[in-house]
């Protein structure tokens, strides 16, 4: 196995809650994923992603850890685990699982022996700090809102959490700490598990002298901390070369330079990362709970740039568009209705012809949309809760909140994975802990796998070009069209080969003057694509892929 087999390697990414329930409590399980691993096999992805399922109270669904060592009940056991594990190498597919060393759940042994007392051993595995003019030690906020600092009564101190109060930061500086955690990433290694996905990983690194945040949005001083390289270069030393594990960091707010210094292989850091500024362009003046169209001429200029500096800096992008915080994409940047088959094509073909490792997110592979909930009682992640609460205090009407709810909440991509047109869409057999989305009789696995030219198939077709054509993974990248309000078109060169990847976001009719006179068509979205030298018609959401040689 080379190195760096994962350059050729397509990711799916499954949570569990939302997959397939096999004992009828309305939520995924480890069973269901057992269950699954054929339809998986047969898409031809490589390594299968698991969100955290481990121990947790599920105030975050599951990125509030109170045991790293055991499987949360509600999924299985930790012999269904080991089942998994498997039969998913059993058909030669690699298994990666999520590892949150950021912060842990309040009901974590640790922090309840650390939260006992100021003397305690485990006090320090935490951020303590004594007020400061009877206030929050600095006015950093917390991602889901609110201060980043929960006061505890017992000890008269607060504690950092940049995520839900119940979700405690680690003291990363704590030597003994890492040591714990390198522990954790042994004992699952051993199990033979054959990666992970780390979670915000660039924010362990906190500035010791704790400053208050001067920009006035508190979040300042949260990524690529003043240690961050040497801790991660440190735990790929102590626990995850020895395994030869595949690593992905998940990067909040980071930039390309510092991707490369995280990316690059000579830095024994990590494999690759994911950076969520492309999907930011709909965040107007940085703002996400607000309604507005996606910016297409920004989102073309960031992935290129992406695209161009990780290339030439030696690093590798994890390639995505959505995941289980995100909106679906073909809800967010494709179409919904009338093209939504040709707009989820378009998107896959996009990402998958550029530069990196590519993740599909459960449910993308068959176009799954949002699922557009008109209530607030139909919601039940922790982030979009607060949302609605701080957004409710800013005097914003119901009606305002659940339009931007709608277009942003991260549980648009947490409805239930639509199996078939049955009751509750294969997934259940009773009420499911979310609701599903309630186009399932038209959108699901059973109906996808029937149709010839499904969106399935595209994926299908797209995994296997990355593993014939070596162009794909190592062609160098040049955006075209830079200023076209809907095409999204570039150029792929390696050795003397090219492709030309042309996209037409919108529903409008355009032209596209393709300047080769001996392409052929590598995939298109449409049937009757002909390659023809000169000026190209693209319609409705066109995605076409030329080779040259
Ligand atoms: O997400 C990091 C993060 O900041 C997300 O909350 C996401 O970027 C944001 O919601 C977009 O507005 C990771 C996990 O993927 C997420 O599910 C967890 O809630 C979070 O960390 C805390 O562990």
């Amino acid at each position: 196995m080379n190195e760096a087999w994962w350059k050729k390697a397509t990711v799916y990414q499954i949570y569990p809650k939302s997959f397939q329930d096999t004992t009828g409590n309305g939520i995924g399980d480890i069973q269901g994923i057992i269950r699954k691993l054929d339809y998986l096999n047969k898409l031809s992805v490589d390594v299968i992603w698991l969100t955290p399922i481990y121990k947790s109270p599920q105030k975050d669904n599951g990125y509030d850890i109170s045991d790293y060592l055991s499987i949360e009940p509600t999924y299985g056991t930790m012999e269904d685990f080991e089942e998994l594990l498997e039969e998913t190498h059993k058909r030669d597919m690699k298994l990666i699982m999520d590892l949150v060393i950021n912060h842990t759940s309040t009901d974590h042994e640790w922090f309840k022996k650390a939260s006992a007392s100021k003397e305690n051993e485990f006090r320090d595995f935490y951020i303590w700090k004594d007020a400061i003019d009877g206030a929050e030690p600095t006015n950093w906020q917390s991602k889901f809102g609110g201060p980043a600092w929960q006061y505890d009564e017992k000890t008269d101190q607060y504690y950092l959490h940049l995520f839900d109060k119940t979700q405690a930061d680690l003291n990363w500086e704590n030597k003994k700490l890492r040591n714990k955690l390198y522990d954790i990433v042994r004992f699952w290694a051993e199990k033979g598990i054959d990666g992970f996905r780390l979670d915000v990983i660039n924010l362990i690194s906190k500035d010791q002298s704790f400053p208050d945040d001067d920009t006035g949005v508190g979040k300042k001083f949260y990524t690529d901390g003043p240690r961050i390289h040497e801790f991660l270069n440190e735990m790929n030393q102590s626990a995850f070369s020895p395994y030869n594990m595949m690593t992905v960091g998940e990067m909040s707010s980071t930039t390309i330079e510092n991707c490369v210094l995280y990316t690059r292989p000579e830095r024994n850091e990590l494999d690759m990362t994911f950076q969520f500024h492309h999907l930011k362009v709909d965040y107007p003046n940085g703002e996400k709970w607000a309604k507005a169209p996606f910016d297409f001429i920004q989102l073309k200029k960031i992935l290129s740039n992406w695209q161009s500096g990780m290339h030439e800096g030696g690093g590798w992008n994890a390639l995505f568009w959505c995941n289980h915080d995100q909106p679906r994409a073909v809800s967010r940047f494709g179409d919904d209705g009338e093209y939504h088959k040709e707009s989820a094509k378009m998107l896959a073909t996009t990402l998958h012809m550029m530069q990196g490792t590519p993740y599909i997110y459960q449910g993308e592979e068959i176009g799954m949309t949002n699922p557009d909930f008109d209530q607030i009682e139909e919601y039940r992640d922790v982030e979009s809760l607060n949302a609605y609460s701080i957004l409710k205090e800013q005097g914003k009407s119901e009606q305002e909140i659940m339009e931007i709810l709608k277009q942003k909440s991260r549980d648009n991509a947490r409805t239930p994975m639509q199996w078939s047109n049955e009751e509750n869409a294969g997934f259940t057999t009773v009420t499911p802990w979310i609701p599903l989305a309630e186009n399932y009789a038209d959108i699901n696995v059973e109906k996808t796998l029937q149709e010839p030219n499904s969106v399935f198939n595209h994926y299908q077709q797209l995994i296997q070009l990355r593993k014939k054509y070596d162009i794909i993974t190592y062609g160098d990248y040049q955006l075209l069209y830079e200023k076209d309000p809907q095409i999204f078109a570039y150029t792929r060169n390696w050795n003397d080969q090219q492709l030309i990847v042309v996209n037409n976001f919108y529903p409008e009719e355009t032209t596209f003057n393709l300047s080769a006179d001996n392409a052929d068509v590598l995939l298109s979205n449409y049937s009757n694509t002909v390659a023809s030298n000169g000026i190209v018609t693209l319609r409705a959401y066109e995605s076409i892929v030329f080779y040259v040689d």
